[in-house]
């Protein structure tokens, strides 16, 4: 490291309402994951947003109107520069980690796209910006390779896909008689999936699951691929 301070802008990449029940805590607040870049003039070319999974993170009370998301780290120094409420050490007000951010609906200046996706970097540092990294993979091979690699390589993509694998193992649950643990399971993976997923594959890639489910009953009809049931 030099003596010179490395100059980072932070950008603002406001998460999207409704919040999934773990920022639920911050509904009503502007809650921005904060991301640090040194290239601030590629951010017309933003295409998602990085996080690293097993990462820590926090939602830092930053002045009176803003919520931010990153390392306590990037936090405690922001606490000492202009923008922030000096001296006042930042109020975490929940802990997160980067799964917790996976999938998040962001809106970020300069994007073309009005809404960019959270998506997982396995190569993001602790300690370095703010633990949050925009994407512009037509300028950055490390955004590049790291979308490829979600792109094309269904076995790493997959990991973060399968909510009722990852819920069932974080559970510890043994067998398909595990029924109390399994209820649990359930309940988590269905709000999870229903109520708060995006589509990720198929002709209605990026709608919410919730319009989709309509959506693919009525194709499957039509196609004379399926029924309708009573009972
Ligand atoms: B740059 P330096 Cl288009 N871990 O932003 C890993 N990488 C991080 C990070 C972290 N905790 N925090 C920030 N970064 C990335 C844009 C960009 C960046 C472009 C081209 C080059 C470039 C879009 N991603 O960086 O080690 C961020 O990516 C070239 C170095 O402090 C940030 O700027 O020098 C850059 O690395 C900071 O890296």
């Amino acid at each position: 490291e030099g003596v010179q301070p490395q100059e980072y802008t932070i950008i603002k990449m406001e998460v999207v309402a409704p919040f999934p029940a773990k920022l639920g805590v911050l509904e009503g607040r502007k809650v921005f994951l904060a991301a640090a870049t040194l290239r601030p003039e590629t951010m017309c070319g933003q295409t998602n947003a990085w996080v690293l999974p097993n990462g820590k993170y926090g939602a830092f009370e930053i002045n009176d109107t803003d919520v931010f998301v990153l390392t306590q780290r990037a936090a405690l120094n922001l606490a000492y520069q202009e923008y922030s409420r000096v001296p006042e050490k930042p109020t975490c007000l929940v802990d997160l980690t980067g799964y917790d951010l996976i999938g998040l609906p962001l809106k970020s200046p300069l994007a073309l796209n009005q809404i960019i996706y959270a998506l997982p970097m396995l190569t993001i540092l602790t300690d370095k910006g703010t633990g949050i990294v925009t994407s512009v993979p037509s300028d950055a091979p490390d955004d590049f390779m790291a979308l490829h690699d979600l792109k094309l390589k269904p076995a790493f993509r997959s990991k973060y896909d399968k909510a009722a694998e990852k819920v069932c193992v974080d559970l510890k649950i043994k067998s398909q008689n595990d029924r109390e643990k399994l209820a649990e399971a359930k309940r988590l993976t269905y709000l999870k999936g229903f109520t708060e997923g995006t589509m990720l594959v198929g002709e209605f890639n990026g709608r919410k699951v919730q319009e989709a489910k309509a959506l693919l009953r009525s194709k499957l009809i039509e196609a004379g691929d399926a029924i309708m049931y009573s009972e």
